[in-house]
């Protein structure tokens, strides 16, 4: 049988100020936490600083953890709160509190600190993104580009089931299973594929692009020190997606130029089977400077 609202126990008149309890309780544990997690999680935050655009990732994605440090210490101390001051007891009757209804100063507080936060993480996202180029693959015609993107250096990624291909154009058409790049420099992938959409994902240089078949997707980098990357295809592609990545690297100019030289004599003797493929070149002869002019 079910019971008679009107006749249910009402708790009593509790004079502690909870809302307050909360607040205080929040703004020290965001005082503590905030800076810990800037010093302590930020450096561990990936992509990591192997070009510009990935440092430039790396520090909104710094940013965006720092500025949620509190938001989530306010429901840590929300949830704790409620659990160790409101849970019944075992044997103590459910009881009620007195109803909500409408309260304006929270509406209003509620309406304009999330307003503000979207707002400023909209503008600051956007800001960021558009500030180097980004390294997100942006079709054809890029809106944005880093400094010196005219001379940039050229690679053609090519995503087949289940491989990368790169290719120089620069240096002949040359293709190679290996991604190396000279440091220091700009870098325009124009990534493509010759069968399913695949996605050129080299994480520490903070590129993803999808993989079109037909379609000439621009990512710039400008690469920093010499290192060693990773690059996955980050798009389900078929059985064997999981076997699609290859290790990269960026080095010094001279061990650039070493390695190309190397490089061209091996692809020498395949070069005309290459280049005889005319809606390969059709396809995907890199033409990134149409809008730009
Ligand atoms: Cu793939």
């Amino acid at each position: 049988m079910a019971a008679d609202p009107a006749a249910a126990p009402q708790q009593p008149e509790d004079p502690t100020n909870h809302g307050l309890r909360v607040v205080v309780a929040w703004l020290i544990l965001s005082a503590i936490a905030t800076p810990l997690v800037a010093i302590y999680v930020g450096p561990l935050i990936p992509p990591g600083n192997a070009t510009v655009q990935s440092q430039g990732q790396t520090f909104s994605n710094q940013v965006m953890t720092t500025l949620i440090t509190p938001v989530l210490c306010l429901m840590v101390v929300f949830f704790a709160y409620g659990l160790a001051r409101f849970h019944v007891r075992r044997n103590e009757a459910i009881v009620d509190g007195p109803p909500l209804r409408d309260d304006p100063r929270v509406r209003i507080l509620w309406i304009v600190i999330t307003t503000a936060m979207v707002l400023f993480l909209a503008g600051f996202g956007t800001y960021e993104l558009l500030k180097d180029g980004a390294g997100g693959g942006q079709g054809p015609n890029p809106i944005s580009f880093p400094a010196n993107h005219k001379s940039a250096f050229q690679v053609q990624v090519i995503g087949q089931q289940w491989q990368f291909t790169y290719r120089y154009p620069s240096l002949g058409g040359m293709e190679s299973n290996q991604l190396v790049l000279p440091a220091h420099s700009v870098v325009a992938f124009h990534v493509t594929s010759l069968d399913v959409v695949h996605s050129f994902w080299a994480i520490e240089l903070g590129v993803k692009a999808d993989a079109n078949p037909g379609v000439d997707n621009v990512a710039y980098v400008e690469t920093k020190n010499p290192t060693v990357f990773h690059v996955r295809c980050a798009e389900l592609c078929g059985l064997w997606h999981g076997y699609m990545f290859n290790n990269g690297r960026v080095v010094d100019p001279p061990a650039f130029q070493a390695w190309a030289t190397k490089a061209q004599a091996l692809f020498a003797s395949i070069k005309g089977f290459v280049n005889r493929d005319q809606p390969f070149r059709l396809h995907y002869l890199p033409q990134p400077y149409r809008r730009a002019g």
